[in-house]
């Protein structure tokens, strides 16, 4: 059985101060977060898996679902031994700073070192509010399509890492990947864009290689 909290967005001061305060708590906690954000079915859950397969015995990882419903998705990391704790967010569809830190406060964080939201699966209100966490991670998968940069501007803006994942399924589908990388470097020129695959692994590397690498600027600068 997994541990379900019910969290609800509470009117505070100015999301933004919370989420900095939040942000600098983490930080002296030792803990690196990182706020993952897509549309439904792309594969959050799936790549965070592999995430945690990768990062054994290299840093210990812990994964905040967030849903609006069910606990599926965390009964799937807990399943892999991965920290873990499912908030239902009262309908809302995305998550907040408050919200983190109501869920936060439940979570057992100790020998945490990496900690992932999965936010609420939905390519437009999560990317409006800063949950307090250090990076934005996006992911874009194969059969949405290249055009979402074009449709959905904002998240593709505000994160620091784009994911395109199912790079598997690229010959079934009538996406080109220099097309996609075009139009999410145009809206966010220092993002880093990883095209991946969860299932098979492949270009799993580069991805584990930038958040160790974030992880480690994030203690030391
Ligand atoms: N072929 C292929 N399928 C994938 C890959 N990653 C995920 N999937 C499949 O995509 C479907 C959705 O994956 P999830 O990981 O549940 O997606 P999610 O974004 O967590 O979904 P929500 O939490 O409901 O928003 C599942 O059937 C996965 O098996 C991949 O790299 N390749
Ligand atoms: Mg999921």
């Amino acid at each position: 059985m997994v541990k379900i909290i019910k969290i609800q967005q509470r009117i505070t001061s100015s999301n933004d101060t919370e989420a900095e305060k939040l942000r600098m708590e983490l930080r002296d906690r030792g803990i690196f977060a990182l706020n993952l954000m897509s549309s439904p079915g792309s594969g959050k859950s799936t790549f965070l898996k592999a995430t945690a397969k990768q990062l054994k015995n290299r840093a210990r990882m812990g994964v905040l679902e967030a849903d609006i419903d069910s606990a599926v998705d965390a009964e799937a990391m807990a399943k892999e031994g991965i920290t873990t704790l499912q908030l239902h967010t009262d309908g809302m569809c995305h998550v907040d700073a408050d919200m983190m830190r109501q869920g936060l406060e439940e979570m057992d964080l100790e020998d945490v070192e990496i900690l992932f939201l999965e936010n609420v699966g939905n390519l437009i209100c999560p990317a409006e509010f800063d949950t307090g966490c250090h990076k934005n991670v996006m992911i874009l998968s194969v059969p949405e399509g290249d055009d979402k940069p074009l449709k959905y501007p904002l998240m593709f803006s505000t994160s620091d890492a784009v994911i395109i994942s199912k790079l598997d399924s690229l010959p079934y589908f009538d996406f080109s990947l220099e097309r996609a990388e075009e139009r999410i470097m145009r809206l966010n020129p220092k993002c880093r864009i990883f095209p991946l695959s969860a299932k098979t692994g492949e270009g799993m590397s580069g991805w584990i290689e930038w958040l160790m690498e974030e992880r480690d600027r994030c203690f030391h600068d």
